[in-house]
Order: structure tokens, then C-alpha cells, then sequence
């Protein structure tokens, strides 16, 4: 009964402007840059380009931080060269989506520098609140949330004498979705870029935009901290499907569509009401439970194991989810919020990263959704090195993180070094260093030194020398995408059934229509594996018909045993 729909078949590439090409030379990467590699992106097989954003803005959280929504931040480039943009994707039948950071501006936008004289009508277009007192007197924050950035959610403003919300950096003042002209403005934005023919939006931290009313304060779950995480009060609160729908009508005026990044929404029941097709809200939304997987009791720089079993049963929940209660996933591992994820999830011999990469091009690429991928994925770019020192991490969450780490682990060398840890497993610059295109100085990203250092790998690891290599992990991720497109009825649309659910190394899942199926194994470590096939499946593959494989010749099952080389995964019509 489903009928086609361009953005459920739609791949998506995730670009980071400020590290993707730099095309004069700044060090800084720039539309221009963008609109030199879109026949690079063609011939990936990409349908659709997912541009972060490049509004002005003062940079403090790389462009999150808007201070015009309308305005280009002038090292990317002008208004013009978006315009050249777009054309130049239309004209290959590409598409554009672009970011819309809504739930807050930046402290240097109009109407926060308005809003902060506590007489202007914008006064009520930001959360303003009066400081509390304790016992002794001391000035405290209106109550106990802690920022996404470590401290306080609040800051204070000396001129008014107030706090105002800012659930990110102190320079990313929450707006007030309960004032109607936010929202009003909010909708100008959307149509003053989907005039100019934009295709959708990424809606940054959409389930945001509604707080819980009054703002009470957070139960206490991290004990002795005074700021304590607030998720719970902050996102997804009682007027965001209202909101939504109001979004969701302007889109369908233009046949856009948009993807809803929603962190802390893990309930089934909250997914669907944003995402099923009768809600008419959004179309797809980021859901974290895979990339949280890893994150500790005090977030995502404390430790956690996490095991292939528990991959499995989340992408198993939200397949099945997203068929029965007519929903859509969004597909991803990456990000520039993320770390690498062939470093991630999958510890291997250096001589295992290809396959690695591979098998994880696999296991994401032929699951039911849309599927995005960052900037770098498709060539198997890894974490910065270990050896590299904190200087060379350049994000406002890494920096703010650390300090917070230098007092609370002072003497502490075992507690501070678990910390690094983690930042060398877990932080978003791992995801923002320059794009390695060749193995020319700085990778070819640009001719003089990037705002952020290269990767030391760029000699061996860079799309030139992939894109001549018919067995590179950039051959195989074009081979991905491909198959996706011949096969749209299996792999977009054909229902999804996890295979041997309990088994702790092997990932096996089946793609079927009521005429067609294909199946998917991919062994997830990093040794050899002895695989039992379920008896069901054996025939099918013994019969089969390979269309994909990381390693040259897959074995077939013998006496009902498959034997699988490390990372070694396949697809297989049957
Ligand atoms: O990210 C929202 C978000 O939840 C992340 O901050 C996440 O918790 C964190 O990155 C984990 O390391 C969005 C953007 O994608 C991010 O780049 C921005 O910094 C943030 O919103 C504020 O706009
Ligand atoms: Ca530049």
C-alpha cells in the first residue's frame, strides 16, 4: 500500500562547512569549497546534501550560536554562493536541506541584545528569571539544571539583573517558544529559505522548544552535584506536537521535509507521536539510543561498556517500531556531534579498519530508513590519534568539559585520566577535523594551515587515492548506495526481521517483500567466528546470490556452520 516517497529513498551526506573543502586558501572549508565536490558527491550516489549551518553567527558552538538567521557568516561565503549552491545540486537532481537552530540564538542575535533591557517588548522572547537566595545570601540560579555543557543553565546578566535559560554554551540564550511572535518569526525563517528552494530542514534539538511549565527543579540523579541533568524537564514537554504541526504545515507548502534531531527521546510512545504519517509533525527524527549506548552515568565523558547484543536489540526495536506504527527511521552512526564510529564500535588490528568500515557501511546501509552519512564516513576516517594534546580539541563542550575535569580531578591522576579516556573515545572534534581528500600537505583540504589540524593518517586515508581503488571502503559505500536505489523495494520499503536475536557476535537480519527478501550477516568482532545458522536461513544461503561482500569469497555454511573472518559481513538476495 506504501507509495513512493522521494525522501524515504533519499541518501543523505551530512556536510560540516568549516572542515569539508576550503577553496581560497583561509584554512577555513566554504560553500565554494562545498560546490567544488558536488560531482565527488554524485558519483557517490547521494540524493540529498545536509549542509550545518553557515549563518552569521560568532562561532562559540561552530555556527549553532545564530546571530542572523538570514546572513551568511561571511568566511563560508555570501548568500549568493548558497543560491549557486542549491542551483548546482538542482542541476545534478540533488536536493539541499539546512539547519534550523531554533531552540535558542546566539547572545550576539538582535533580539537577544534587545531582549536583555528589561522594558523592551522582546524582553518576554527569551526566559528571564529572578535569581534565588540561599541561606547565607548568595545569588543562585533560578534552580538546579544543569547545562548540555557542564555548570549551570542559567547565566547571569549584570545589566538586568536576571538570569536567562541557556541550556547549551552561556552565549546560546534559550528563545521562548510561548511568546507567538517567536514562533511567528521562526516560521518567516523557514519560508525565507524554502523560497529560495532549500528542501528541508534538520531541526537542531527540536523537542526542546517546550519546557515544563514552571520550571521546577530536576530530581536529584547524580548525588553531591549541585547542577543536575534536566532532561526530563526540558525535553519533550507539553506544547513541542503543537509546535511541531505548526512547522510541519509550512514544509508541506514546498514538499520539504524535515529531520527532528530529538536527544532524550527514548519512549516509543513520544517517537511515534512526532513521527508517525497521520501526526503530520516531522518526517523522521535522529533518535540517540545508539550513540548514547556508551555514555556513562554522568554523560557521555564517563564510562560505559556496551555490548553487540545491545546494538541489536535497539536497532531491532526501532525497525520494528517504525514498520508497525507507520513511522520512519532517520539511519546514521555518525555525526559531527559524534566521535568516528570505525574507532567507536568497531576495536580493531590496523589491518582490520577497511573491513571494519565496511562491515559497518553493511550493517547501517541496508536497514529500513533514510540514511545519512557524515562527512568522512564514507572513506573510513578514524578519532584523532592518542598522542595528540588536548589543545588540538577545539569544541566548547571538550573545552568546557575539561576544565570542569581540571578542578574536580585535581591530585586525582587515575580519575583525570579515565576522563581523556573517554574524550579520546567520545568527543565531537573527532568528527571535525579537516575532510582528507588527497596526500598532498593538510590532506589537500586546503593550501595554508586549517583552522583545526588534520588527522595524521591523510597520506594513506583520503578520497583520491579511495576513489581509484575498486576495493576501497569508498568503492564499497557507492556499491551501498547503488544497491539501495536497484533493490528500493527490499531496502526502503520491504519490512525488516532480525535473525538468531541472541546471538552475541553475529548480526543477521532479513530485508522482505511479499515477493522478495534479501539477507544481511555481518560478523561484529574482530576475530574469526563459527557461525550455527539458524536451520530456516541455511538454504537460503547456501542458494544465494551475493550482490556485496567486504572480502572476496564468502564461504558457504558447511554442515550447517558458517565460517566468518573478522568484521567479514555480506548481502545476499534470496
Ligand atoms: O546537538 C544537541 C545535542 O544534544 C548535543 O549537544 C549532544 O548532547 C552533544 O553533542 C553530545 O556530545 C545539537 C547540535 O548538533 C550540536 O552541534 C550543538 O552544539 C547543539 O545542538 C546546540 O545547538
Ligand atoms: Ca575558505
Amino acid at each position: 500500500t506504501s507509495k513512493r516517497i522521494w525522501w524515504k529513498e533519499a541518501s543523505v551526506y551530512q556536510i560540516y562547512p568549516a572542515s569539508f573543502c576550503d577553496s581560497n586558501g583561509d584554512g577555513i572549508g566554504d560553500i565554494p569549497g562545498i560546490i567544488s565536490k558536488l560531482d565527488y558527491l554524485k558519483t557517490l550516489g547521494i540524493d540529498v546534501v545536509w549542509l550545518c549551518p553557515v549563518y552569521k553567527s560568532p562561532q562559540v558552538d561552530m555556527g549553532y550560536d545564530i546571530a542572523d538567521y538570514c546572513a551568511i557568516h561571511p568566511p563560508y561565503g555570501t548568500l549568493e554562493d548558497v543560491e549557486k549552491l542549491i542551483a548546482g545540486l538542482h542541476e545534478r537532481g540533488m536536493k539541499l536541506v539546512m539547519d534550523l537552530v531554533v531552540n535558542h540564538t546566539s547572545d550576539q542575535h538582535e533580539w537577544f541584545k534587545e531582549s536583555r533591557d528589561r522594558n523592551s517588548s522582546k524582553r518576554d522572547w527569551y526566559i528571564w528569571r529572578k535569581p534565588v537566595y540561599d541561606e547565607q545570601g548568595n545569588r543562585c540560579p533560578p534552580n538546579n539544571w544543569a547545562s548540555i555543557f557542564g555548570g549551570s543553565a542559567w547565566a547571569f546578566d549584570d545589566e538586568s539583573g536576571e538570569y536567562y535559560l541557556r541550556l547549551f554554551a552561556k552565549e546560546q540564550p534559550d528563545l521562548n517558544w510561548d511568546n507567538p511572535s517567536v514562533v511567528k518569526e521562526v516560521h518567516d525563517v523557514m519560508r525565507f529559505w524554502l523560497d529560495k528552494g532549500v528542501d528541508g530542514f534538520r531541526m537542531d534539538v527540536i523537542n526542546l522548544i517546550s519546557k515544563m511549565p514552571g520550571l521546577p527543579d530536576a530530581p536529584v540523579t547524580v548525588p553531591g552535584e549541585v547542577f543536575q541533568p534536566a532532561h526530563a524537564c526540558y525535553a519533550n514537554g507539553p506544547r513541542l506536537h503543537e509546535f511541531l504541526r505548526g512547522l510541519r504545515e509550512i514544509l508541506d507548502q514546498y514538499d520539504a521535509f524535515a529531520v527532528g534531531e530529538m536527544p532524550w527521546a527514548k519512549d516509543e510512545a513520544d517517537v511515534i507521536s512526532a513521527v508517525a504519517s497521520d501526526r503530520k509533525e516531522l518526517n523522521m527524527i535522529f533518535q540517540f539510543d545508539i550513540v548514547d549506548m556508551d555514555n556513562g552515568p554522568e554523560g557521555k565523558f564517563s564510562q560505559r561498556s556496551w555490548s553487540i547484543q545491545t546494538l541489536k536489540d535497539i536497532v531491532d526495536k526501532w525497525q520494528t517500531c517504525m514498520y508497525e506504527n507507520n513511522g520512519w527511521n532517520a539511519l546514521f552512526l555518525e555525526n559531527h556531534d559524534q566521535s568516528r564510529s570505525v574507532s567507536r564500535f568497531t576495536p580493531h588490528k590496523a589491518a582490520h579498519r577497511k573491513y571494519a568500515a565496511k562491515m559497518l557501511a553493511t550493517f547501517i546501509g541496508f536497514q529500513s530508513g533514510t540514511l545519512f552519512v557524515y562527512q568522512g564516513q564514507e572513506l573510513g576516517m578514524s578519532n584523532l590519534p592518542g598522542t595528540w594534546p588536548i589543545d588540538d580539541y577545539k569544541d566548547v563542550e571538550t573545552q568546557n568539559f575539561y576544565q570542569l575535569a581540571l578542578a574536580r580531578f585535581a591530585g586525582d591522576e587515575v580519575g583525570m585520566g579515565l576522563f581523556l579516556d573517554e574524550v579520546r573515545l567520545k568527543a565531537r572534534d573527532h568528527a571535525r577535523s579537516p575532510v582528507q581528500w588527497n596526500a598532498e600537505k593538510y590532506g589537500g583540504f586546503s593550501t595554508s594551515m586549517p583552522w583545526m589540524r588534520v588527522n595524521d593518517d591523510y597520506a594513506e586515508w583520503n578520497a583520491e587515492s579511495q576513489a581509484a581503488d575498486p576495493t576501497s571502503i569508498l568503492s564499497y559505500w557507492r556499491c551501498v548506495l547503488e544497491l539501495r536505489k536497484l533493490h528500493w523495494d527490499i531496502f526502503i520499503y520491504g519490512r525488516f526481521v532480525m535473525i538468531d536475536r541472541d546471538h552475541p557476535y553475529i548480526l543477521c537480519f532479513k530485508r522482505a517483500t511479499k515477493t522478495a527478501s534479501a539477507t544481511v550477516v555481518a560478523n561484529f568482532t574482530d576475530d574469526d567466528q563459527y557461525w550455527s545458522v539458524p536451520p530456516d536461513e541455511a538454504a537460503s544461503l547456501a542458494n544465494r546470490k551475493i550482490v556485496l561482500s567486504n572480502y572476496e569469497a564468502p564461504g558457504q555454511p558447511h554442515d550447517g556452520v558458517l565460517f566468518l573472518r573478522p568484521y567479514e559481513s555480506f548481502v545476499v538476495l534470496t
